[in-house]
């Protein structure tokens, strides 16, 4: 099921997100949704909190050009290792048409349970390395723009006040709908 995504500022991002104690049928449910929305919104990853899950579970897919290949699940992930620097122009689907660049790790090796609750690691370079770097910091209750100078966070929570003021004016399915169709012409 696809999962409305919180957009930021939401008091639920802020917050850190707890350890899952067993991989079972509801967590493998709560990561089909995961899935589901990170590829109806067209993004690399999704961590639980975005749709209001206080749960460490993270998808990725960072080659979204071919749906469901390379589609990872990370479960209590944790960071063992990172190397080097690098910045990148990061988004956020919870900031939607916003990207600003980050200074990251430019290499990083993470730990987690995957879908069958089974400890795995995963090696990671370029955009994989940077989503892991960015959902992990959502279980943190951290997001891009608190790397920002506040000047610029400042201005991205103007804009997005606004957008969610004439999203709140539009919430009726039947407007929504109808500005779905629109944009689609
Ligand atoms: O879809 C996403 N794209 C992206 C681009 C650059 C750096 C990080 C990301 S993650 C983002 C999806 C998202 O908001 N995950 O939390
Ligand atoms: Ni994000």
């Amino acid at each position: 099921m696809v999962r409305e995504i919180l957009i930021w500022p939401d008091p639920i991002l802020k917050q850190k997100a707890l350890p899952v104690d067993k991989v079972d049928d509801g967590v493998r449910r709560l990561l089909d949704d995961m899935s589901e929305t990170m590829y109806a919104a067209d993004g690399v990853g999704l961590a639980a909190p975005q749709i209001g899950v206080l749960k460490r579970c993270i998808v990725i897919d960072a080659s979204p050009r071919q749906e469901g290949q390379k589609l990872i699940h990370l479960v209590n992930p944790r960071i063992v290792r990172a190397e080097g620097e690098t910045v990148y122009t990061e988004g956020c689907l919870s900031i939607p048409g916003e990207a600003e660049d980050v200074d990251r790790f430019a290499k990083v090796w993470v730990r987690a349970l995957d879908y069958s609750g089974k400890e795995f690691e995963v090696e990671a370079e370029e955009l994989l390395a940077i989503a892991l770097q960015h959902e992990n910091d959502h279980l943190e209750g951290t997001v891009f723009v608190d790397h920002l100078s506040s000047l610029k966070r400042e201005l991205i929570r103007r804009r997005m006040k606004k957008l969610k003021a004439e999203h709140a004016s539009e919430t009726p399915a039947e407007v929504k709908k109808a500005a779905q169709h629109q944009s689609a012409l």
